[in-house]
């Protein structure tokens, strides 16, 4: 990596921490003293060009006399009153590599996992700056925060651990962790590319990175993963999302989107600044952000390629259908949310083909049946049963039965269409009764598509839902 150079011992650092900022410059960089270079160690290169030393993750300075150029932190240390500039060092000879800043949202999580992913992130050679944002200051932050230095010396690359900002205006989650990546991004970094990882992935790899960047390299604006999930997966994905988007733009790309409510992404610059500058995407801040994330960049008519990574998502898993109610919720109401604005007919969109499916995956169930079933007869309030009025007749029969014996089997496709138009209707969100009523009757639709549908094997299942979605994009009432 050095042209000639010999090791010496290291030298102090300076606190001075310059990452993620950047310079346009296409000149090669030259030094009139020695220079000194290193991540992690430290070598003594003779004057001349510094571009072969470092090309990607690279920060120069005016004056580079005696100065350690410190990959690790992102910046140069020298002379005390050295003038600082920042910049990625390139050559006209060099074709531009476009760089790219990763970030994990996390909450309570794994240590050991997020520190991993970290770590992996920050030893790609695409990419200039790793950031963390966390809920709150908690173990899992404190956990991140001791690892950091370690991450930074081993890869050379500056990890950042932020706590997420107050952005939106509803329960703040997910949407202001992911938010506030995006507004670090714009002001703290010049890189060209912003990648989003759930921190809690175990099978995440340096692949999932290099594939996103090979679309982006392709021109897309947008690269979203997806990845093979069990039939009794994705449940919120294919009954309240891409159920949503069918009902109510048909003609668009959005119920055609794989996994739509996917986190993990790669945003161009562009993208990110349209983002940022959007109110309803910022207002949202719970887990209805990947909702308006999709929605937003569709809408914007910005290239989306969805990148298939055939070893799966493995990641912490939800027992019982409860822990998710709160997902539920805010997925549709961000759904309700957008009713009524007009989205254009195409946005260039491609898709990777997905390959055989693991068996593992295939024979996975995601969720405790048995637990679940117990769900449709708790907690029943008399307004709720006052709430089923204006379904159809089949379902309030249906719901209001189950309160005494599990039923479900009235929950078929037709039956869940109809519906979904009357939740579109009339459901308000933030009154508990509505959203208790909600929740359950999408378990009972969850429940009726396991036994009906997923029972009868992974290929049919999975046949099943994409030929709900298009039998429900041709009965979608007329805009
Ligand atoms: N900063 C921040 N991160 C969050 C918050 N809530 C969840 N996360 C992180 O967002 C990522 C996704 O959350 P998960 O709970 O794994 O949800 P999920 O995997 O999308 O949901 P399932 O597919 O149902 O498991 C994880 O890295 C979480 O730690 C939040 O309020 N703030
Ligand atoms: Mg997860």
């Amino acid at each position: 990596m050095i042209c000639s150079g010999r090791k010496v011992e290291p030298v102090a650092l300076c606190e001075q921490d310059i990452a993620g900022r950047r310079m346009e410059s296409d000149r090669p960089v030259h030094t009139d003293q020695h220079l000194v270079v290193g991540v992690g160690m430290l070598l003594v290169g003779e004057p001349g060009p510094i571009e072969p030393l470092m090309r990607d993750k690279t920060f120069f300075a005016e004056g580079l006399q005696g100065c350690v150029l410190d990959t690790a932190h992102g910046g140069i240390v020298g002379p005390p009153g050295l003038r600082w500039v920042s910049g990625r060092v390139s050559t006209r000879a060099q074709p531009e590599v476009n760089l790219s800043v990763v970030v994990f949202p996390f909450k309570e999580e794994d240590h050991d996992v997020v520190i991993s992913n970290v770590g992996t992130a920050a030893g790609n050679d695409r990419v200039t700056n790793v950031v963390c944002v966390g809920f709150e200051e908690e173990s899992t932050y404190d956990a991140i925060n001791r690892a950091i230095p370690a991450i930074e010396q081993s890869t050379g690359t500056p990890v950042s651990l932020l706590l997420q900002e107050r952005i939106g205006l509803l329960r703040p989650g997910k949407g202001d962790g992911m938010n506030t990546a995006l507004r670090f991004f714009l002001e703290q970094s010049n890189a060209d590319r912003l990648h989003f990882y759930d921190s809690d992935i175990t099978s995440f790899t340096a692949e999932w990175i290099d594939k996103a960047e090979a679309a982006a390299d392709a021109g897309y604006d947008v690269v979203r993963h997806y990845f093979p999930r069990s039939s009794t997966d994705a449940m919120i994905t294919w009954m309240v999302t891409r159920t949503g988007f069918a009902v109510l733009w048909p003609d668009s790309e959005l119920p055609l989107i794989e996994q739509p409510l996917g986190g993990e992404l790669l945003f161009t610059r562009r993208v990110v600044e349209h983002l940022v500058t959007e109110a309803p995407v910022q207002a949202q801040s719970d887990w209805g952000i990947d909702t308006l994330y999709t929605f937003a960049t569709v809408k914007r008519g910005f290239s989306v390629f969805e990148t298939y990574i055939r070893q799966g998502k493995i990641h912490k898993l939800y027992g019982s259908l409860t822990d998710l109610q709160t997902m539920v919720i805010e997925c549709f109401a961000a759904i309700q949310s957008l009713r009524g604005i007009p989205m254009p007919a195409t946005t260039p969109h491609q898709i990777e083909e997905a390959t055989e499916v693991p068996m593992a995956i295939k024979e996975k169930v995601a969720y405790d049946v048995e637990r679940t079933i117990q769900l449709l007869a708790a907690e029943w309030t008399p307004h709720q049963q006052d709430l089923l009025a204006p379904f159809p007749l089949v379902v309030r029969d249906g719901l209001l039965a189950a309160r005494a014996y599990p039923r479900f089997s009235f929950m078929d496709d037709q039956a869940w269409f109809e519906t979904y138009i009357t939740l579109l209707d009339h459901f308000v969100k933030d009154d508990p009764d509505w959203e208790a009523l909600l929740f359950k009757l999408w378990i009972a639709r969850v429940l009726q598509y396991t036994i009906s549908q997923a029972l009868r094997g992974y290929d049919h299942a999975v046949v099943h839902l994409r030929n709900m979605v298009d039998s429900y994009r041709m009965l979608a009432p007329p805009t």
